[in-house]
């Protein structure tokens, strides 16, 4: 590699307050609208889109190049809320380079981490400030928000990893946490 090819070092402050990252970072804000189908309980779902179209999640990413060698970062900022009795959660991915593993640190409030593999293994995290998770090759990841404030964490991941959405649409998520008695509770549906 050429010396002048080669990319400066950098530093990014993190507010573990509202999960933004500073100098700005690129901000991704998903709505209620944008998670269509993926809620277990379609009429409620229904009716809270009816009222409103909140911002359930924000994730700041840090900009560096989509490729080998680099690892990309961001916070993820998940707002409390329910749909009927299920958490606020995030859409959910495999990597397209599905051998591609991943860091979550939990910064800010109590959350998730929900892991699946194509074969239908399972397995949940509990999240709270100073978890550092480990999601290993091959398990799709979603996380969500089981507190009353954000709940935020902080990513890493390998540059080339790429994301499939269209896999956790087509083969429903089979781990969902959903609040019983104003606890939350792990459930394979
Ligand atoms: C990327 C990493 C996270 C998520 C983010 C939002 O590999 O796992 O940055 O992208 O937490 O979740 P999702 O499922 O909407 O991408
Ligand atoms: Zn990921």
């Amino acid at each position: 590699m050429k010396e002048n090819k080669i990319m400066d070092p950098f530093y990014v402050e993190i507010s573990c307050e509202n999960g933004n990252v500073s100098p700005p970072a690129r901000l991704i804000s998903r709505k209620l609208s944008d998670l269509v189908g993926l809620f277990y309980d379609q009429d409620a779902y229904n009716r809270a889109l009816a009222d409103d179209n909140p911002v359930l999640y924000e994730v700041y990413e840090v900009r560096v190049p989509e490729e080998e060698g680099h690892l990309l970062s961001c916070t993820t900022v998940i707002y409390p809320g329910k749909v009927g009795k299920e958490y606020y959660f995030t859409k959910g991915h495999f990597h397209v380079l599905e051998n591609r593993a991943e860091i979550y640190t939990c910064l800010r409030g109590q959350g998730y981490l929900l892991m699946t593999t194509r074969a239908g293994k399972t397995h949940s995290i509990a999240m709270r400030p100073g978890i550092s998770a480990y999601i290993p090759p091959y398990w799709s990841h979603r996380t969500l928000n089981c507190g009353e404030e954000p709940f935020i964490f902080y990513g890493v991941w390998p540059g080339d990893a790429g994301h499939d959405y269209e896999s956790i649409v087509e083969q429903e998520f089979p781990l969902r946490v959903f609040e019983e008695n104003g606890q939350p509770v792990v459930k394979i549906k």
